[in-house]
């Protein structure tokens, strides 16, 4: 099978392109990737006679015709993923997010090619923390950010183009992912790689806000059960049942590298912060049978740790820009 996958030299895409290979040795994989600042791809280096690598962008509609044509399969992971970069400057968000979706979506119709959709549970907006409910394939959209909302775009223009065209596509919403190889600008190795660098851990506001951690391993193996058993046209939310505070996750992090529980900052919050996501999983694991395998968060987080220890120069040499940019709005504030 030929598979052409989108922002596969990013976090979630290269740990796709990784598996798949080890998994299906049959599938010819092409990565379609601007190498923004997000990508590595010295990520994709130990396969890269395995692949093609294509620099390019998603919103080049000649570029996306001649890939889309030559493929059986795309798997759609390239976006801009940060919320932070998205309240410093949405355009990113909306050219890529939207417009670039756009492109892939007329190319993928003029072709007939099989379409998987990956987005995330921030469309469905947040719950408060004592709600009893979860989002499921039914909760409305309510996105709060740039990021959310020009994914939640990018969902609905998948739905109109199944519903108007007949586009033989699948739409995935999955919680926060950890593993190796996720940009250091995100929650858990940032904090990480500060413990390893003896910078002190930063946490948001009260740090009480609620993400539902899962592992990309087991956000890919689901990508790969809805594309091989999922009904064309559907949603399916993935979900580990893993929610943690954000204060649980850099005292686990701490403790596990052998520092007091207590050495972290507090610092100001991001505006518009959503307060707790959770996913109710049930359609994917009852229908298609799909289950996570990594149940227990404080072994994930240890065989994280222990890649970063074992991976610094993949990171190293963004650390000190990336501390920069926080430290530019960034203020301690306990
Ligand atoms: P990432 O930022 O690590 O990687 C994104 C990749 O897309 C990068 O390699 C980047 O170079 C590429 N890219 C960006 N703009 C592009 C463009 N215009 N053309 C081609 N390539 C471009 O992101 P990630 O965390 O791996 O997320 C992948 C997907 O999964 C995104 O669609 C995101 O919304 C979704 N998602 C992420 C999470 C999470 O926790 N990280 C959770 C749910 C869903
Ligand atoms: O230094 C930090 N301190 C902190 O307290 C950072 C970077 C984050 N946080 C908080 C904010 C969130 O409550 O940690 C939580 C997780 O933050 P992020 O890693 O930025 O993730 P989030 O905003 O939840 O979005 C992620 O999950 C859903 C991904 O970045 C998205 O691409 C995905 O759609």
């Amino acid at each position: 099978m030929r598979v052409l996958v989108t922002g596969g030299a990013g976090f979630i895409g290269a740990n796709f392109v990784l598996r798949t290979l080890e998994q299906r040795p049959d599938a010819a994989i092409t990565v379609l990737d601007k190498l923004t600042y997000a990508a590595n791809p010295a990520t994709l280096a130990s396969v890269s006679d395995r692949i093609d690598l294509v620099k390019g962008d998603i919103a080049d509609a000649d570029l996306v015709d001649d890939l889309v044509a030559a493929t059986d399969l795309v798997v759609h992971f390239a976006a801009e993923s940060h919320n932070d970069n998205s309240l410093a400057d949405p355009s990113a968000f909306v050219q890529t997010n939207l417009v670039g979706t756009y492109s892939l979506l007329e190319a993928v119709r003029r072709h007939g090619v099989r379409y998987h959709h990956i987005s995330t549970d921030e469309v469905y907006g947040d719950l408060d923390l004592d709600d009893p409910t979860r989002f499921t394939e039914t909760t409305a959209y309510n996105p709060s950010s740039p990021y959310s909302s020009t994914k939640a775009g990018s969902d609905l223009l998948v739905r109109a183009w199944v519903r108007s065209f007949g586009l033989a596509a699948t739409i995935s919403n999955c919680s926060n992912n950890y593993g190796p190889y996720q940009h250091i600008e995100k929650f858990i190795p940032r904090q990480i790689t500060n413990v390893l660098s003896g910078v002190r851990p930063k946490l948001y506001g009260d740090g009480l806000n609620v993400r539902d951690w899962i592992h990309v391993d087991d956000h890919n193996d689901a990508v790969w059960t809805i594309i091989d058993k999922g009904e064309i046209g559907e949603t399916y939310l993935i979900g580990a049942d893993g929610e943690v505070n954000n204060r649980t996750v850099v005292e686990t992090v701490l403790e596990l590298l052998g520092q007091p529980a207590d050495a972290f900052d507090f610092v100001t919050d991001r505006p518009g912060h959503d307060r707790r996501y959770a996913i109710d999983s049930t359609r994917l694991r009852t229908e298609l049978g799909w289950r996570p395998q990594y149940v227990d968060f404080s072994a994930g987080i240890s065989a994280t740790i222990d890649w970063y220890r074992d991976n610094a120069d993949w990171w190293q040499p963004n650390k000190q820009a990336v501390e920069q940019g926080y430290a530019a709005t960034e203020k301690v504030i306990g």
